[in-house]
């Protein structure tokens, strides 16, 4: 009886000891990308990471450095290292796919939320960040990030407009907020999340 026990917890620890090194551990992953600028709207930017050049490659490790593959892309999120400073439609800005053989997804679509954050982002597995830092700025017409374009955003938008350069309203990235800023907002006013 206590062998037929024995034999049984060793059969369990077995099978546990799998599972245990598929964890992932952010600490041990990376994330990389170019540096960059891109729009991100509530209803989508106009352009995907690809077509802006900033491609993320993510490589999810385990504690001891192996690849994990199969993690799936809802538990992948691109974030600022603030959370706050960007909102995104739920579901959205998650990668590409599942993690393959080799631990590696990427990140390589249109991003959709609000709000506002100059590089320093961070790729998070299931909430925890991969340490590596991503160079990215982000801004939306979704200026104060409540997931809708609408007069608060203009309201903030025409204060900005005044100032030589605010990095939140230089929409078409180049260092001054002028005529081309306000010709991207436009065309993004009254946007908002996908049902
Ligand atoms: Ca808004
Ligand atoms: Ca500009």
């Amino acid at each position: 009886m206590y062998r037929r026990v024995f034999a049984l917890a060793l059969g369990i620890v077995a099978l546990a000891q799998p599972a245990l090194a598929q964890v992932p551990d952010p600490a041990m992953s990376t994330a990389t990308s170019a540096s960059g600028h891109i729009l991100m709207s509530p209803g989508g930017g106009y352009e995907s990471l690809a077509d802006a050049g900033l491609t993320i490659t993510v490589v999810i490790n385990d504690s001891g450095g192996s690849p994990i593959s199969g993690v799936a892309a809802d538990r992948i999120r691109l974030d600022s290292s603030n959370p706050a400073d960007l909102v995104e439609c739920a579901a959205d800005n998650i990668a590409d796919g599942a993690t393959d053989g080799t631990g590696t997804t990427t990140f390589s679509g249109i991003l959709f939320g609000g709000g506002f954050k100059q590089g320093d982002l961070r790729v998070y597995v299931d909430g925890v960040a991969i340490p590596s830092v991503i160079d990215i700025e982000i801004n939306s017409p979704d200026n104060d990030a409540s997931l809708q374009v609408d007069i608060v955003d203009v309201v903030n938008f025409a204060a900005d407009l005044a100032l030589p350069t605010a990095f939140r309203s230089d929409l078409w990235r180049d260092d001054v907020t002028d005529i081309a800023d306000i010709s991207v907002f436009s065309s993004f006013f009254v946007d908002f999340c996908a049902p």
